[in-house]
């Protein structure tokens, strides 16, 4: 028997956009109560819950002001004590979101630090301006610098999101002490580990000038140092391996060598990462210079870490990405199968598959139609730098489509009625038109819906010792078709996809386990037909 969060898939909610119960527009714990017999029919074994703790949401909610505490928009500790309890009747775990790089510049310790109070002030990164200028030439994930005064002090803090999230000082070991706590304190209350937020840069092992241009500069003093992973090694030690519990790292710019480090299982570190190469296939450089998609790219990508690692964190979505469908298939003309097809790769591939909310019902991209729309504060920076860049409307929109975080963080899609069955006020965020068509409620009951194929991936990954623990191999690899096998203890799958809306040719032979179509057609993958067969 292998570790229980390899055989499980996990979603993530997003919980101010899943679902209201109290009618204010934001989602909220009662509201993911609700919701939890869908889950569990649908086959989820462990729910990744985006932040729910206190905060003023500059960055809703990865902007933390106390970590023992829930958002009062999302309800109380007794709801979310419910939300557990009630979870583990149905065989379901969840494991939070830790955001250790930075807190809010509204947590006590930060303000405390602002007050003058050395103890709190040695929690945070402070340095003196450089001829009235910065400390150092480092840009932030945001836009602009990394460096804030504090008028007060003449000092600068560091923060490498946006202003309102201040970078913790892990030189100092009551930093560390502080997050130990708070992580014994969740783990107490029955939660099953920790999805952690970039998690591996919350070590700075220099402030010197950095030196790239093409990526954030001063990105070098802080990818995967040393004391990142002392840090790593000493929360397994102290924290982690006294709960039946595990964690996935959410690592930027992540390599395959870096990668392995971090879930080297010698080292006790992490359990396994988000990596991104997959996800910046389409871009140059950063994200908001679009590139087109093409599927053979990703398919290496996809191959190199499958190779690369000993087990993977598998997502094609999450709450910082377009929706998948959108992006590498067809939402328009082949909506349903191209879904179907996304589905069966993310659900194929050796590892832990992670399901973002709305992508088992083949949630799109919102088109959006003006800034007014759009809350997400990366965008609003980015837009503004974009602008005095002199950048064209025209471009700054492309931008948009491609990059914008609010893309994917549309209200869930309930029912065809009222905002879409999320809620009976305002939404904090637009729904999309699309739910008169695309909702939970026309697809659940139906056999033959996205969700249900979901539903029969998740079971078929579950049950299937070929799919959970097989190796993977690369068969073919051409512009776009990826045919890959899954064998294990003398059995093997053949996993078929067609990446286009064109027919293709292509032999194969043996018992279809599940496909997207419903009949076969010989020696032909049709427009994104996917097909699992026992034998080649
Ligand atoms: O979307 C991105 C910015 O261009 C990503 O690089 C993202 O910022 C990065 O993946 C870190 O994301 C995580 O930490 C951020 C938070 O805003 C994201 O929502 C979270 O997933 C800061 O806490
Ligand atoms: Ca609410």
């Amino acid at each position: 028997m292998e570790n229980w969060w390899k055989e499980r898939a996990v979603y993530q909610i997003y919980p101010r956009s899943f679902n209201d119960t109290n009618g204010d527009g934001v989602g909220d714990i009662p509201g993911i109560i609700e919701k939890l017999d869908y889950l569990r029919d649908l086959g989820i074994g462990v729910i990744w819950l985006s932040p729910v703790y206190k905060s003023p949401n500059e960055d809703n909610g990865y902007d933390i002001s106390d970590y023992r505490d829930i958002n009062p928009e999302y309800g109380t500790m007794a709801d979310m004590d419910m939300l557990i309890a009630e979870a583990a009747k149905r065989d379901i775990k969840i494991i939070m979101d830790l955001v250790i790089n930075h807190t809010s510049s509204q947590h006590e310790w930060f303000q405390k630090a602002l007050a003058g109070d050395e103890k709190y002030r040695d929690y945070y990164i402070w340095r003196e301006g450089k001829d009235g200028k910065e400390p150092n030439n480092w840009t932030s994930f945001f836009g602009g610098s990394t460096w804030e005064l504090d008028e007060k002090s003449g000092e600068y803090y560091l923060h490498l999101f946006a202003k309102g999230q201040p970078d913790l000082n892990y030189y100092n070991p009551k930093v560390l002490e502080e997050i130990k706590d708070i992580m014994h304190f969740w783990l107490k209350k029955g939660i099953a580990g920790f999805r952690c937020d970039v998690i591996n840069i919350i070590y700075k092992s220099s402030l010197e000038d950095g030196k790239s241009k093409l990526i954030l500069t001063g990105s070098e003093y802080y990818i995967s140092q040393q004391g990142t992973h002392d840090i790593l090694k000493e929360l397994r030690r102290d924290v982690l391996s006294h709960y039946d519990c595990f964690s996935v790292g959410e690592t930027v710019f992540v390599t395959p060598k870096m990668g392995k480090e971090l879930c080297d299982a010698q080292r006790g570190e992490l359990d396994m990462i988000f990596s991104f190469e997959h996800m910046e296939v389409d871009q140059f450089f950063v994200k908001w210079f679009p590139r087109k998609f093409r599927p053979k790219k990703f398919f290496e990508v996809i191959v190199k870490w499958q190779d690369a690692m000993e087990w993977c964190a598998n997502y094609f979505e999450n709450h910082d990405q377009p929706r998948s469908v959108s992006r590498f298939c067809d939402d328009k003309n082949y909506h349903d199968v191209s879904a179907k097809m996304l589905s069966t790769m993310l659900l194929s591939l050796r590892g832990t598959p992670y399901i973002f909310q709305g992508q088992e019902i083949g949630m799109t991209n919102y088109d959006f139609k003006s800034l007014d729309e759009i809350e997400d504060v990366e965008t609003h920076n980015i837009m503004k730098e974009a602008k005095n860049m002199g950048l064209p409307k025209w471009y700054r929109w492309k931008m948009i489509r491609r990059a914008c975080r609010d893309l994917s963080r549309t209200p869930m899609q309930w029912t065809d009625g009222k905002n879409g069955g999320f809620t009976d006020g305002k939404p904090w965020l637009v729904v999309n038109e699309n739910c008169k068509t695309i909702n939970a409620a026309a697809q659940v009951g139906d056999e033959k819906s996205i969700y249900s194929y979901y539903k029969k991936m998740i079971e078929l990954k579950r049950t299937n010792e070929v799919l959970k623990y097989g190796d993977f191999r690369p068969v073919k690899m051409t512009k776009n078709v990826f045919i890959y096998t899954r064998e294990y203890d003398g059995k093997k799958l053949s996993i078929l996809l067609n990446f286009t809306d064109k027919s293709i040719k292509q032999n194969y032979s043996g018992k279809v386990l599940i496909s997207n179509y419903e009949d076969r057609a010989e020696n032909t993958l049709r427009p994104y037909e996917a097909i699992i067969i026992e034998g080649v």
